[in-house]
């Protein structure tokens, strides 16, 4: 049976705003308080996916995510109208009013971890939302990710759903962008590569020092249980800790994956040469490609800058070779750019770079990896899924004109706290849920 990877990206919300919200995540506190462009950011959004599109590839889409997140700031304590709970959150806790506005449901990378019918015992694909709750902007997002993952895959005979892992610090699970799968095809067996940034439960030997390490390794073998992946086929790797302290706070910054081809950076892991030999031993005797960029050549900081690594990289149907597609800071970026060259001239799987321009989404540090999620299907799976959610061209003109109809050119801090913003939001989604046909989806709606 034929089988693909459909990239699911996140629509980027009309509230995209740069509120200095993730520690450790150096472009989102290099920008804080700046002026985002939203309507910018949401077509930078849908020409990525029209691009991907264009070289043949399936292309989902996930919708924004409620914001202003009022239930949030009611659960806080404030309450009255919104518009009196928007006053009181921006007099006496702004900080709480910009998480509970932060568009980050966009990085859809950190939505979820799926794994394909191929490795799971009972067949099915299995999701698992992150619950994210290393950074509370985010832990607000896995209660809609999880109602909007099974609206999409609601077939119990394909899709397997599972709950988010339990809140707190011990199981802080930041989904697919610490996740990478390989396998000779999407639809045949491969190997789970789980990375992490700490222990949980155990002591540890090395740890980020400066900046938090978000996923466990305990978060990491929860997913791998409940996905009913075969021990046998799944590696668990740490994340360095150096690179976390440069700015690398998920593992897509320094790797990424696709079919039997792993690019990572020389220290994206501890213990990179075992982790490695592991890797190759459990892919068995198929034919594996890790093509490893030397800190000589891209030093860790371009890597975070440059945002090289944070690249989708695909497999287009009518060429042999994979395609890096890569963000336009990488471009601009000298030693990057030179690595690069060098890369096409070598024998590896990769054979073609193109650039995309991503840059509202890249100043709050996510690039175009962190702007998709993954999801291996075969022909059957893919009938399954509520069509809707994929992309086709006519799709994508109805969604730019909906952005061009509802967002705001420029977005300032302080306009947060004007409850207009609420009222355009919410009048915009409500438009959403009737283009994809979903109801009453959104609190507000209920
Ligand atoms: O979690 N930025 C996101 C970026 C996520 C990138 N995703 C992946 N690497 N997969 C984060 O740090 C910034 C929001 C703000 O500051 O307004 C933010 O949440």
């Amino acid at each position: 049976m034929l089988s693909y990877e459909v990239n699911f990206d996140g629509l980027i919300g009309p509230t995209h705003n740069y509120g200095g919200l993730s520690n450790g995540n150096i472009a989102s506190k290099r920008n804080a308080l700046t002026v985002s462009h939203p309507k910018q950011a949401a077509l930078q959004g849908l020409k990525k996916m029209y691009f991907l599109r264009s070289l043949g590839l399936k292309q989902g889409v996930l919708l924004p995510q409620q914001r202003p997140h009022l239930p949030s700031l009611r659960a806080l304590g404030f309450s009255g109208s919104d518009k009196s709970i928007i006053e009181q959150a921006s007099n006496t806790a702004p900080e709480l009013l910009a998480c509970c506005y932060s568009a980050s449901c966009m990085w859809t990378a950190n939505s979820a971890t799926v794994s394909p019918s191929a490795d799971s015992a009972d067949g099915k694909v299995h999701f698992t939302a992150a619950n994210l709750s290393n950074m509370f902007h985010r832990s607000i997002e896995h209660g809609s990710t999880a109602q909007l993952l099974r609206a999409i895959f609601a077939d119990p005979a394909h899709f397997s759903h599972h709950n988010p892992l339990p809140s707190g610090s011990h199981f802080s699970d930041e989904g697919a962008a610490n996740h990478n799968r390989l396998s000779q095809e999407y639809g045949k067996p491969g190997v789970q590569l789980f990375v992490y940034g700490r222990y949980a439960f155990r002591p540890n030997t090395r740890m980020a020092s400066k900046f938090p390490s978000r996923q466990t390794y305990e978060a990491s073998l929860a997913i791998s249980r409940l996905h009913q992946l075969d021990a046998n086929a799944v590696v668990f790797a740490q994340q360095n800790p150096n690179i976390i302290d440069a700015g690398a706070f998920h593992n897509d910054v320094v790797s990424v994956s696709n079919l039997n081809t792993l690019f990572m950076h020389e220290e994206a892991f501890v213990e990179s040469t075992t982790m490695q030999a592991q890797l190759k031993a459990t892919f068995g005797s198929q034919e594996l490609h890790i093509i490893e960029v030397p800190t000589a050549q891209v030093s860790l900081e371009n890597a975070v800058t440059s945002y090289l690594f944070n690249s989708q990289l695909v497999k287009r149907p009518d060429q042999d070779g994979m395609t890096l597609v890569l963000p336009e800071e990488s471009r601009e970026n000298e030693r990057v750019f030179a690595y690069l060259q060098s890369l096409l001239s070598q024998d590896t799987p990769i054979k073609d770079i193109q650039f995309v321009d991503v840059r509202q989404s890249m100043q709050n540090g996510g690039g175009p990896a962190c702007l998709r999620l993954r999801v291996a299907l075969n022909e059957s799976e893919l009938q399954a899924l509520n069509s809707r959610f994929l992309i086709d061209d006519e799709r994508l003109r109805t969604l730019s004109n909906w952005v061009e109809k509802h967002y705001r050119d420029e977005l300032h801090p302080n306009d947060l706290a004007d409850p207009s913003l609420a009222n355009e939001s919410f009048t915009a989604l409500d438009e959403l849920t009737q283009i994809f046909d979903l109801g009453s989806f959104y609190e507000f709606q209920k």
